[in-house]
C-alpha cells in the first residue's frame, strides 16, 4: 500500500494558524564537521531534532556571500524580466512561487528560483548579455554543496550502521538528485499576517540551508514552533522524507516554515540532496528482528507522489481565487 510510505506529510495535522508569536530560539546542536565524533553527533541530532547546524564544513564563506549577492540581484530585477525565466507549468526549474505540497491555501510572502543542473537557459533569459557570472557562481555553489552533502551522508550511514555498498551512487559525484533553491522573502508591511513559507517537510534525504537573517522555524513535538538561530558561517541541515524512510523512522522528517520576523528582506539558499531518481529506497540499518515500517520506493515514485499532492494544492488555490 503506497500510503503506508507517505506517512510523513500528514499536513492536515500540522499547526498552521497558531499565530507566529513564538519567539524562542531552539537549542538545536551546532556540530563541528571535523570533530572525531561527528558521526555520532550528527546521528544523535537527526534522531532528537531532525535538524542541526554544521561548522567547519569547507564551503568558503565568500562563496555563500556571492551566491546570496547573485540571488539579491536576481530578485531585484523587474518582475517582467523575472517572468521571462518563469517555471513552466509542470516544470521544476526557474522563477516562481514556492512549490510546497501542503494544503496551505494562501499565497506565501515568498519568491523562489530553482536550479537543477545548469542554470544557463534561465540565466540567459534574465540577463541576455551578462549571465556568465551568475552561472559560474551557482555551479560552484552546487558543487561545494554536493561535496558537503556526501560527507554528511557518510556520517549518517556510519551512525545507522548501513554499509556504503547499499549506496553505491554516493561514490560518484553528480549522479545524486539535487536542486539549489534561491529564496527571497521581501520586506513585509504586516509580518503578523503573512507567512513566508507554509509548514512543510522536504522530499529530500536532507537539505542544507544558508540563512543569514532569522525566519526559519521548526516544529518539535512537545515543544512547538521555535526559531533556528542563524550562526555566522554555519549551515543548517534538516532531515527530509527520504531519510525518514531510510532510517525506518528513527529520524523525523522535520516540519518547518518561514515566518516574517525581521523588518528586512530575507534571502536563503537551500540545497536538496537525494539519491538518483531510479534508486530504490528501503529502510536500512534495522536491528535483528526489527520490522521495516515502509515498503521500497524509488525516488522518482516518491517525488511523483508529492508532486500530485502539489497539483491538488494548486487547484485549490485556483478555485478559491487566492
Ligand atoms: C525551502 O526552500 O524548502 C525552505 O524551507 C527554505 C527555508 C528558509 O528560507 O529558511
Amino acid at each position: 500500500d503506497f500510503d503506508s510510505v507517505v506517512t510523513v506529510p500528514d499536513s492536515h495535522a500540522w499547526p498552521i494558524s497558531d499565530g507566529f508569536e513564538s519567539n524562542d530560539w531552539l537549542s538545536i546542536p551546532t556540530i563541528d564537521l571535523k570533530d572525531p565524533d561527528a558521526a555520532k553527533l550528527i546521528g544523535h541530532a537527526c534522531e532528537t531534532w531532525g535538524v542541526f547546524q554544521v561548522v567547519n564544513h569547507d564551503i568558503p564563506l565568500n562563496l555563500l556571500d556571492e551566491v546570496e549577492s547573485e540571488a539579491r540581484q536576481l530578485f531585484s530585477l523587474p518582475t517582467t524580466q523575472k517572468l521571462k525565466a518563469l517555471r513552466s507549468p509542470g516544470g521544476v526549474t526557474g522563477y516562481g512561487l514556492a512549490r510546497i505540497s501542503s494544503f496551505f491555501n494562501k499565497f506565501m510572502w515568498h519568491e523562489g528560483f530553482t536550479i537543477i543542473g545548469s542554470p544557463l537557459d534561465h540565466a540567459r533569459e534574465l540577463w541576455p548579455n551578462d549571465y556568465q557570472k551568475f552561472c559560474d557562481i551557482m555551479v560552484d555553489g552546487q558543487k561545494k554543496m554536493e561535496e558537503l552533502a556526501i560527507t554528511i551522508m557518510h556520517n549518517i550511514l556510519e551512525y545507522l550502521a548501513v554499509s556504503e555498498e547499499e549506496m553505491k551512487w554516493l561514490g560518484s559525484p553528480g549522479v545524486a538528485s539535487t536542486a539549489l533553491q534561491l529564496n527571497s522573502y521581501p520586506l513585509c508591511p504586516d509580518p503578523n499576517r503573512a507567512i513566508g513559507l507554509a509548514p512543510h517537510t522536504d522530499n529530500s534525504l536532507f537539505t542544507i540551508l544558508h540563512q543569514r537573517i532569522s525566519g526559519l522555524q521548526i516544529f518539535k513535538e512537545g515543544v512547538g514552533w521555535g526559531f533556528v538561530q542563524p550562526v555566522t558561517g554555519a549551515l543548517v541541515v534538516n532531515v527530509g522524507d527520504l531519510l525518514h524512510i531510510l532510517s525506518n523512522a528513527r529520524f523525523p522528517s522535520v516540519v518547518h516554515r518561514v515566518v516574517m520576523k525581521e523588518a528586512k528582506q530575507r534571502f536563503s539558499v537551500a540545497f536538496f540532496y537525494s539519491p538518483p531518481a531510479d534508486f530504490n529506497l528501503d529502510p536500512l540499518g534495522l536491528s535483528f528482528g526489527q520490522i521495516p515500517l515502509y515498503r521500497s520506493v524509488t525516488v522518482a515514485e516518491y517525488f511523483g507522489r508529492k508532486a500530485k499532492d502539489l497539483e491538488k494544492h494548486l487547484l485549490r488555490l485556483e478555485f478559491s481565487g487566492e
